[in-house]
């Protein structure tokens, strides 16, 4: 007998009206937002509108589902199901009037997001990357559709834009045509300071698209930080499996995730948004202390890992923590960043170290390892800097970046990277002229630094030993 498949006639609690927006849906938003507005308690008054990257693949598994998915949490001790409900519809991304209609709405009270560092289509100075040719054709078609007439809802719907900071300023001028105002645009990437970081390159993207519109943001639009904490690899088959054995059902996407959880937020939400704070979020005046110690800690020692593990042969984070030398290469990174933070750093780091060595959970380095030109200038980079600025650069930033050039270079994990011709070219030539660039693009402060660039250098070829030995 077939096995039924999830959905809301049997499972879970009625779709709830659609109050929050996501951009961007993937596992780590299903098994952390979704999470915290599931366990909210007032979570019926707060359904989410969720909407995919470029690949469409979430929305045709979740629709059938009616949003719907089981989180498994895996401790060290088992697996424990969750049906969450909070998720009321997925789309694609190509529902673009689906997304200006929520956006125009007044019941909408606050956009979410996880695009991904590349997706704020930053420059080098954190300004949005006018010359980039998704971003230059999306402003150009805004500016067109100004240019046009006058803006009716419809009008912008029927012009779909790609990128997301031109994406949300559509949603932006629908919701001006159609009169309402007050929203919180809420990012949870790991970037520093996420929600002026996206603010200024959506600012910087209307200076471009209409003269007025920057002042009507001032007015109406808050932007809130946050730090977003949860270790979630991708699905696999065996949890899908688990599923049918354990919960009797069809589940197309079940979540795996860890045990440990944190969200901590601050900003204006003059609209309202759940209270998430009833499940556990932690809502502060500032941010930036935490996501240092998250952003240095765990996301700087999990690069790490993700560059020069794999020389070593490792396959996952656990596999790694494991390994005596990665250990040391990890708690050398951690005695390096740790002190240089406003907050204590000894616990976080031991809790660290037993969240990496949970038996359940098989994190790949390999998915790690993607995008490192956005993440190494924020997560190893801060590091470096600030040591070689005291004359003493940290040994566990230098093997960092070096394991990040070695992996450009060929070796370890494939080289996944929105800025892939860039990186690539970054790399080429001879060690020691990669060395050079690679430093340059990562810590642009010390570019041209000679005995830092033979460190590296030197770093490289000491991996590359273990590589070949
Ligand atoms: C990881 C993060 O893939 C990565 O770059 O470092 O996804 C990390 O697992 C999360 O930030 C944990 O909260």
């Amino acid at each position: 007998m077939s096995l039924p498949q999830l959905n809301r006639t049997n499972h879970g609690r009625p779709a709830a009206p659609i109050r929050l927006v996501h951009l961007g849906l993937g596992n780590f938003t299903r098994a952390h937002q979704a999470w915290y507005t599931e366990h909210a308690d007032d979570a019926e008054q707060w359904g989410i509108a969720a909407f995919t990257g470029r690949r469409p693949t979430m929305a045709e598994l979740l629709s059938p589902q009616d949003g719907l998915y089981t989180l498994i949490t895996k401790g060290a001790a088992g697996d424990s199901f969750e049906v969450i409900s909070s998720i009321s519809v997925v789309h694609p991304a190509a529902d673009y009037a689906q997304l200006i209609g929520y956006l125009a709405s007044p019941d909408l009270a606050v956009v979410t997001s996880t695009v991904t560092e590349a997706g704020y289509y930053r420059a080098e100075d954190g300004g949005l990357d006018l010359a980039d040719p998704a971003v230059a054709a999306d402003l150009a078609a805004l500016a067109e559709l100004v240019a046009g007439g006058e803006l009716t809802v419809d009008r912008i719907a029927a012009t779909p834009v790609a990128t997301a900071p031109a994406r949300i300023l559509a949603g932006f001028l629908a919701r001006r045509s159609a009169g309402v105002g007050a929203l919180t645009i809420l990012p949870c990437d790991n970037i520093p300071n996420n929600g002026q970081a996206f603010k200024r390159v959506i600012v910087e993207a209307a200076e471009q698209v209409e003269s007025s519109l920057s002042a009507w943001i001032e007015e109406q639009i808050s932007w809130a930080t946050c730090m977003v904490d949860r270790i979630t690899p991708a699905t696999t088959e065996e949890d899908r499996a688990k599923c049918e054995a354990q919960q009797g059902y069809l589940d197309a996407a079940p979540v795996p995730t860890e045990p440990f959880s944190e969200w901590v937020i601050s900003g204006e939400f003059p609209a309202g948004r759940p209270r998430w704070e009833s499940a556990g979020a932690q809502v502060v005046a500032d941010v930036e202390p935490y996501e240092q110690r998250k952003l240095w800690m765990l996301n700087g020692s999990h690069s790490l890992m993700a560059y020069c593990a794999p020389i070593l042969g490792l396959e996952t984070v656990g596999a790694a923590i494991e390994h005596p030398l990665v250990r040391d290469w990890v708690q050398q990174w951690w005695a390096a960043a740790g002190p240089r933070l406003s907050v204590p750093w000894e616990e976080y780091a031991a809790a660290l170290t037993e969240r990496y060595q949970n038996p359940n959970i098989r994190h790949l380095l390999a998915q790690i390892a993607h995008d490192g030109s956005q993440k190494i200038p924020v997560r190893i980079a801060p590091v470096l800097i600030a040591s070689a600025c005291e004359g003493a650069p940290a040994p566990a930033a230098v093997r960092a970046l070096a394991g990040w050039l070695l992996h450009l270079r060929g070796v370890g994990a494939p080289v996944v990277d929105a800025q892939e011709a860039k990186v690539l070219e970054l790399a080429a030539g001879t060690l020691e002229e990669a060395a050079a660039k690679v430093l340059a693009y990562a810590a642009p402060e010390l570019a041209g630094d000679e005995s830092l660039t033979a460190s590296l250098v030197q770093a490289a070829k000491e991996l590359l030993a273990l590589a070949e030995g």
